[in-house]
C-alpha cells in the first residue's frame, strides 16, 4: 500500500480509481467491509483502490477539546487499513480550510482531479463537507456531473444493532472489551511505552508490572483485565499472557491513573520499549484492600483467572495479527 499525504504524489501514477472515504476510527467490521468492497470493485474494473482518510481526525479541528477518545490512532489505523489490501491510502491533513470546502469543491479537487475517481463506495450514513451537505443524494448528483458511480452500502449489523465507532467506544468505556471484539474483528488494543512506575509492584507485592506511558487513545473502564501483551522487537511478534490493571491503586492511597501489566512467566527489563496490550476480558473492578497480603492474594487469583480466560480458544485466535479477523 502506498501511503500519500497529498494528491500531487499520486496524479502521475493513478489513471482511474475506486475510492472509499471516511474517518474509519477503529477500522471496525463496517469499515472493513467498505474497504474490502472498494478493493474488489477496483480489481474487477482495473482501477486503483484508494482509501481516503484524514489526519488529524476532523473532530479535533472542528470541536477541539470535545472529541471522543479515539479507538485507533493514525499509525494503527493505517496498519489495519493496509492489511485489507488497498493500493493507496491517501491521508489528507485536515484543517479549517478543508472543513469549509463545499462538497463539490472537495470532490473535484481531491477525488476527481486528485485521484481520477471513477467509482465511490460510501457507508450508509456517510456525508462530507460543511454541514454534512455532501450526503448520498448530493454525491450521486456530483457523480452524474463529474462521471463517477456511487455505491452506498447497508450498515453491518451485529447482535441486533449497527456496528459503529460510537457503539464500540461505549462498550470499551463500560469495560465490555469482550463485547467489542466481534465488532472490531480483533481485540481492542492500546499501545505505549513502558515507563517507570512506583517500583513497588515487584518489591512489595512480588508482582512487577510494566507501566505504560501516557495513553492517547481510548482506555477501557478502570479494572483488572486478561490481556495479551506484545513486546516490540521480540522475534515473531510473540504474544504473552498477562493481566492488566487500569486504575488508581486505592490500596496505596489513590495515585494518578496508571495502566500496568503483569506479564506472566516473564522477567525481562523492558523499560523504554513499546508494547501493545490486547484486551480480552474484564475480570473485576479495582478495590481498596485492607492489607498487602489481601491484595497479593487477590492478584494471585487474578493471574489464575486470567490464565483460564486466555486458554479459551476464542481468546487466542490471531491475537498477534493487526488485521486479523477474529470474529
Ligand atoms: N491495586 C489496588 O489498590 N487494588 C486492586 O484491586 C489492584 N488489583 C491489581 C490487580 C493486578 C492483576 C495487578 C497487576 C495490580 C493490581 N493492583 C491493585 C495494583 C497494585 O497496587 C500495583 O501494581 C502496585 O501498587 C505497583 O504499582
Ligand atoms: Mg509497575
Amino acid at each position: 500500500m502506498i501511503v500519500a499525504r497529498d494528491i500531487e504524489e499520486l496524479q502521475e501514477v493513478i489513471s482511474g480509481s475506486c475510492v472509499t472515504i471516511g474517518n474509519f476510527d477503529g477500522v471496525h467490521k463496517g469499515h472493513q467491509r467498505l474497504i474490502q468492497l472498494a478493493c474488489d470493485k477496483a480489481r474487477s474494473r482495473d482501477l486503483t483502490s484508494v482509501v481516503v482518510t484524514f489526519d488529524p481526525h476532523p473532530l479535533t479541528v472542528l470541536r477541539p477539546g470535545h472529541t471522543p477518545p479515539f479507538i485507533t490512532l493514525a499509525e494503527q489505523k493505517l496498519e489495519l487499513i493496509g492489511a485489507i489490501g488497498p493500493n493507496v491510502a491517501l491521508v489528507l491533513p485536515f484543517d479549517r480550510a478543508m472543513a469549509a470546502l463545499p462538497p463539490e469543491q472537495f470532490v473535484r479537487r481531491y477525488l476527481v482531479d486528485g485521484v481520477r475517481m471513477k467509482e465511490l463506495v460510501i457507508g450508509y450514513d456517510y456525508a462530507m463537507g460543511k454541514g454534512r451537505t455532501g450526503n448520498h443524494e448530493k454525491l450521486v448528483e456530483l457523480g452524474a456531473a463529474f462521471g463517477f458511480g456511487v455505491e452506498r452500502l447497508d450498515p453491518v449489523i451485529i447482535g441486533d444493532a449497527v456496528v459503529s465507532s460510537t457503539r464500540i467506544r461505549d462498550l470499551i468505556q463500560s469495560g465490555d472489551v469482550w463485547g467489542a471484539r466481534p465488532l472490531l474483528g480483533r481485540f481492542f488494543q492500546v499501545r505505549g511505552e513502558v515507563i517507570r512506575g512506583k517500583d513497588r509492584g515487584g518489591r512489595l507485592l512480588g508482582f512487577p508490572t510494566a507501566n505504560i506511558g501516557p495513553v492517547d487513545e481510548l482506555l477501557p473502564l478502570t479494572g483488572i483485565y486478561a490481556v495479551w501483551v506484545e513486546v516490540e522487537g521480540e522475534k515473531g511478534g510473540e504474544v504473552r499472557p498477562a493481566v492488566a490493571n487500569i486504575g488508581f491503586n486505592p490500596t496505596f492511597g489513590n495515585d494518578a491513573l496508571s495502566v500496568e501489566v503483569y506479564i506472566m512467566d516473564f522477567n525481562r527489563d523492558i523499560y523504554g520499549q513499546h508494547i501493545r496490550v490486547h484486551f480480552v476480558q474484564r475480570i473485576r473492578e479495582e478495590r481498596k484492600f485492607d492489607s498487602l497480603d489481601a491484595l497479593v492474594e487477590r492478584i494471585n487469583r487474578d493471574v489464575l483467572v486470567g490464565r483460564r480466560i486466555l486458554e479459551q480458544p476464542e481468546a487466542q485466535a490471531h491475537a498477534t495479527l493487526p488485521g486479523a479477523d477474529n470474529s
